[in-house]
C-alpha cells in the first residue's frame, strides 16, 4: 500500500506490533502552525468572526469530545452504535472491504464493530484511520493493533480540506464517516468532499455516513448545552488552543457558550459570545482583535439531516444508495452509498 511522509511506529507500540502500524503524517507541527496561522487569521479578522471546528481537537479537546460521548444528552453516539450492532454485518457482506479508511477516526470506538464484522467476513486486511488529531490516531492504533492481531493498521494524520486525495487504500474500500463529523461541514464543503471521495474512491467503491436528523428542538438545544459544562469546555477549548499555540491571551470566562437550533437552516449553531467589550492580542499573528459585549463568534455548525436532503446530495455527487438505516426512535441514521 502506497505511503507518503512515514515516520516510524509511535515509540508505545512494541515488537511485533511495531510491524502493523504505520503513520502517515501529511500535516506535521510546522503545518499544522501555519495552517492555524492562516486560519485564526482569516477567521478572526471577518465579520462575523469565525473559526473553523478542527481547531477543537487537541489532545484536550479530542479527550472532551470524548467526554461528550458519553453524556445523558448527548444521544448520537449510542444511537449510532445501536444502528452499527444490529446492521454491521449487512454492511460487511455488501461491501466486502479489505481496506476500511475512517474520517475523523479520534478513538475508533464505534468502529470496531464494523471492524468485527468484516474481520469475520474474511475481507479485511487494513484498517487506515485518518485524523487531525495526531495523539488520537495513536492511541486508538495502539489499542487497535492489540485487539486485532491480523489486522495492519495504517494511520494517517490529515486534514479533510487539503488531504483525501492521499490516503493510501488498496482492494474493494469502504470509507466511514460516522459521528455525524458531515454535519460539521457547510453544505458547499459538503459537495465539495463528496466530490473528493467520489474521486479518491472511484467506481465500485462505498461510503458509510452517520448523520443525525432533524427532530425536536428541545432534545437537540439539550445535546449541545449538557448540564455538566462539557461541550462548554469543549467550545471554549478552541481559545486555549490559540493562547498556547498563538501565543493568544483570551480568558476563557470571558466567554459563553452558545448553542441553538435553528429551524430555519436545519443546524445547531455553536459560538463563543463575549460577555464583555475586551481586545484579545495574538502575539504570534500580531493581531489585536475587538470584541463588542455580546459579540458572537461561530465555532462550528452542526447539521441536522432529512432522508431526503441526504439522498439528493449523494446523489449529485455521483454516489446512488446501497443501504439506509436508523436506530428504534428514528433519532440518526446510517447510510451506505455506492460510488456509480
Ligand atoms: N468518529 C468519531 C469522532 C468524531 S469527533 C465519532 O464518531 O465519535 C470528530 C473527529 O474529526 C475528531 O477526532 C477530530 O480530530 C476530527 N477532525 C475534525 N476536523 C478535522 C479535519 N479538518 N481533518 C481531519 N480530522 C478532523
Ligand atoms: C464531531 N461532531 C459531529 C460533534 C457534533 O455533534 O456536531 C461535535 C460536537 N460539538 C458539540 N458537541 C459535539
Amino acid at each position: 500500500m502506497g505511503s507518503l511522509r512515514t515516520e516510524p511506529s509511535a515509540p508505545v507500540l512494541g515488537y511485533p506490533a511495531r510491524r502493523r502500524f504505520t503513520l502517515d503524517v501529511l500535516i506535521d507541527e510546522q503545518d499544522r502552525l501555519e495552517l492555524l496561522r492562516a486560519e485564526a487569521r482569516r477567521g478572526l479578522t471577518r465579520r462575523p468572526k469565525e473559526l473553523p471546528p478542527k481547531w477543537f481537537y487537541d489532545q484536550r479537546g479530542s479527550a472532551l469530545f470524548d467526554a461528550i460521548t458519553g453524556l445523558p444528552e448527548y444521544y448520537l453516539t449510542r444511537r449510532e452504535r445501536a444502528i452499527l450492532r444490529v446492521h454491521a454485518g449487512e454492511i460487511a457482506a455488501i461491501t466486502g472491504a479489505r481496506t476500511l479508511v475512517e474520517l475523523g477516526s479520534g478513538t475508533s470506538d464505534k468502529t470496531r464493530l464494523i471492524i468485527d464484522a468484516l474481520d469475520a467476513a474474511g475481507t479485511l486486511e487494513y484498517f487506515v484511520p485518518f485524523d487531525v488529531c495526531r495523539p488520537a490516531l495513536e492511541d486508538a492504533g495502539a489499542a487497535l493493533l492489540d485487539e486485532y492481531p491480523r489486522l495492519q493498521v495504517h494511520a494517517v494524520v490529515g486534514d479533510f480540506d487539503l488531504h483525501l486525495a492521499a490516503i493510501p487504500h488498496e482492494g474493494p474500500t469502504l470509507v466511514a464517516f460516522l459521528g455525524s463529523t458531515i454535519g460539521n461541514f457547510p453544505a458547499p464543503a459538503r459537495a465539495e468532499l463528496l466530490g473528493e471521495l467520489r474521486r479518491m474512491l472511484g467506481v465500485g467503491g462505498f461510503f458509510l455516513v452517520g448523520t443525525d436528523l432533524v427532530k425536536d428542538r428541545a432534545r437537540l438545544d439539550a445535546a449541545y448545552n449538557d448540564s455538566r459544562g462539557i461541550t462548554a469546555a469543549f467550545n471554549r477549548n478552541v481559545l486555549r488552543v490559540l493562547n498556547r499555540d498563538l501565543d493568544a491571551d483570551f480568558v476563557e470566562e470571558r466567554f459563553e457558550h452558545v448553542a441553538a437550533f435553528d429551524p430555519e437552516l436545519e443546524l445547531v449553531d455553536i459560538r463563543l459570545r463575549s460577555r464583555v467589550a475586551q481586545t484579545v492580542h495574538v502575539a504570534a499573528l500580531g493581531l489585536n482583535v475587538a470584541f463588542a459585549a455580546g459579540e458572537e463568534m461561530r465555532t462550528e455548525i452542526s447539521t441536522k439531516f432529512r432522508r431526503t436532503g441526504l439522498e439528493r446530495e449523494l446523489r449529485a455527487s455521483g454516489f446512488s444508495a446501497a443501504g439506509w438505516w436508523t436506530d428504534r426512535a428514528g433519532d440518526f441514521a446510517l447510510s451506505l452509498w455506492r460510488v456509480g
